[in-house]
């Protein structure tokens, strides 16, 4: 209950922040785009993790405006660093069901672009498979808009939920997200490396492209480049970093 006080308060307190995570194309390295994490500091609390108040904020349904505010955020820091960049970076949003369902959201999603000079294909909405199993009213139009505008839609934490594959076929994705839990025993569990391979071949023959979650290390690396797998992000590259230091270590390694 007092989370809850102090959540509703938070956004007018300008207690969030976003921290943003390299995505690396596997192929030669390079940089193509970041998720954007959000991180609330309170003053009463201290850090709280997104694992505990992002479920508050859905229940309480503080998540519409404070996603909205993770929305605008997002798309203003992806313009500014392409203005000053050859190849554009496309910036990943976590989406809960809860927005997903407001009416508001594609106009929302719509104005952020607008008001940021922003295409939809430099925006991803990282969507779970909870959502799509909700077998709700309006996904399919929801999804069938934001694909018209171009954004760019994908799976998180793929291989967690149930997985009804069906789906992935009936909506407009374009990338799965294999979850960290996989990436990190792949190279060393049969069972693991066998599903991720199988994975990455599913998505390709989908014509999805594939990112892998939680690369923490080189063997890694190499192993899903050996599969094919399309993007990485992880601590091998870097943790989630706010937006200076992320400029700082764009300069310094791209
Ligand atoms: O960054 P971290 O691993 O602590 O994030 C924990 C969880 O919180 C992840 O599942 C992530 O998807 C979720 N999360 C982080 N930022 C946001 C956000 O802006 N919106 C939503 N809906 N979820 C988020
Ligand atoms: O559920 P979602 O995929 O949105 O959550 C992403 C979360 O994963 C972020 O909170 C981020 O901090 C965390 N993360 C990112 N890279 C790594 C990694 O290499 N290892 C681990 N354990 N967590 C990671
Ligand atoms: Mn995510
Ligand atoms: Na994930």
């Amino acid at each position: 209950l007092q989370m809850e006080s102090l959540l509703r308060r938070a956004l007018e307190m300008q207690e969030f922040e976003l921290h943003f995570q390299p995505i690396i194309r596997m192929d030669d390295r390079q940089l193509v785009g970041a998720e954007a994490l959000l991180r609330w500091e309170s003053p009463t609390l201290g850090e709280v993790s997104p694992d505990r108040f992002i479920p508050l904020a859905e229940e309480t349904g503080l998540i519409i405006s404070i996603g909205r505010w993770v929305l605008q955020q997002a798309c203003q820091a992806v313009s500014r660093w392409n203005q000053e960049r050859e190849e554009p970076l496309c910036m990943a949003i976590n989406v809960s069901p809860r927005q997903f369902r407001d009416p508001h959201f594609v106009e929302t999603i719509r104005a952020a672009l607008d008001e940021s000079g922003l295409g939809g294909e430099s925006l991803e909405l990282e969507i779970t498979e909870r959502l799509i199993l909700d077998n709700n009213i309006d996904t399919d139009r929801v999804l069938a808009e934001l694909d018209a505008m171009n954004v760019r839609l994908s799976v998180d934490d793929f291989g967690t939920g149930y997985s009804a594959l069906g789906y992935i076929k009936k909506y407009p994705f374009d990338t799965l997200k294999i979850d960290k839990s996989f990436i990190h025993d792949m190279t060393t569990k049969a069972d693991d490396s066998a599903l991720v391979r199988a994975i990455i071949q599913m998505a390709h023959s989908l014509s999805l492209q594939v990112i892998a979650e939680g690369v923490e290390a080189p063997e890694e690396f190499e192993f899903l480049k050996k599969e094919n797998c399309d993007y990485a992000q992880g601590f091998l590259f870097t943790p989630p970093l706010r937006e200076d230091s992320f400029i700082t270590w764009l300069n310094g390694t791209m």
